[in-house]
């Protein structure tokens, strides 16, 4: 593997299953693989999960990790090219990257989309301009439409606690106070669309997602009726996609907070989010806290997502 920023990348879906099971088997089993390989983990946004699973997952295969939090102590970056920096911004990008590049066998980054222009975030340009300028084997720790890591992690997750083959799987939207990026949940998407589960997206009227995401989904704007019969819930939060009201926040409407009025006429289903969750504005203390809640076995499988990620990267390495 050359790169990891959607589905695509990671092929067979099947195999890479096999190998996560593999992994999580013996997590040390490739410890050889990242000897004297280093990975730089660079963050344009805050972090837990992905930081601390990713870092675990480079241990796991050898390798040294730096990290670099550009907003904390990097200088601040100019990401547009041509533009006169007389501004704040004292390093551009374009240096910046293949200078990064220099010091580190694979790169990760975190670039959130910015919402102050469709095209910029969705044609992935901070991303992109890593693969491009850094010699090196680049993977997404969340860019600006897609969140790989999560979604392969939610992946091998539903495979674990899945009770039938084909289960009815949910993504619903809730409500949450600030606009959040729509990545997580295309990604979700993405990534669910690439199985043959029975996927359903609800969503208030508005918060139609790009539909190269939705693909043959079904999208059901009546909250109650999508859960019912549902083997599994993933709730997120996303801004608006659609226009003129891209980023912007349409509803903040708490009868879509997941609680026990609609986890009832689920089949019993198993609660999921990437994490972090604000309670009782997502979802509420009781349903989290359920039995039914998975999402810590969910965050801990970030660690074997991100170990195949890297496993693959390492065996491309040239
Ligand atoms: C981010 C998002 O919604 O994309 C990261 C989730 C993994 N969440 C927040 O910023 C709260
Ligand atoms: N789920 C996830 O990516 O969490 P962090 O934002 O904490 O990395």
């Amino acid at each position: 593997m050359k790169k990891f920023t959607c589905v695509q990348d990671i092929g067979d879906l099947k195999i890479a299953l096999d190998e996560a099971f593999e992994i999580k088997k013996d997590r040390f089993k490739y410890v050889e693989l990242g000897r004297n390989k280093t990975l730089l983990m660079i963050f344009f946004n805050s972090s837990l999960r992905t930081r601390l699973s990713t870092q675990k997952a480079a241990t796991n295969l050898g390798m040294n990790v730096i990290v670099l939090d550009i907003n904390q102590g990097a200088w601040k970056l100019e990401t547009e090219r041509g533009v006169i920096m007389d501004g704040d911004k004292p390093e551009h990008i374009l240096e910046a990257i293949p200078v990064m590049g220099c010091y580190c066998d694979i790169i990760g980054v975190r670039a959130f989309a910015q919402f102050e222009n469709r095209e910029f975030d969705y044609q992935e340009t901070i991303i992109n301009q890593f693969i491009k300028y850094s010699g090196r084997p680049v993977f997404s720790m969340e860019a600006a439409t897609r969140h790989p890591l999560q979604s392969f992690a939610d992946l091998i997750t539903i495979e674990e606690y899945k009770k039938t083959p084909r289960p009815k799987v949910v993504l619903t939207w809730a409500p949450h106070p600030k606009a959040l990026p729509q990545a997580v949940p295309n990604s979700f998407a993405e990534w669910m669309n690439a199985t043959d589960y029975d996927f359903v997206i609800a969503h208030p009227k508005g918060y139609e997602l790009d539909p190269q995401f939705v693909g043959d989904a079904k999208v059901e704007y009546d909250q109650m009726k999508a859960f019912e019969g549902a083997d599994f819930i993933y709730a997120k939060n996303w801004a608006a996609y659609s226009g003129h009201n891209y980023g912007k926040i349409l509803s903040a409407d708490r009868e879509w907070t997941v609680s026990e009025r609609q986890m009832a006429v689920t089949n019993n289903a198993y609660f999921m989010h990437c994490l972090p969750v604000r309670r009782n504005m997502i979802v509420t203390d009781e349903v989290i806290e359920s039995p039914q809640s998975i999402v810590i076995p969910e965050a801990a499988n970030r660690e074997i997502s991100a170990t195949v990620v890297l496993k693959r990267l390492l065996e491309d390495l040239k």
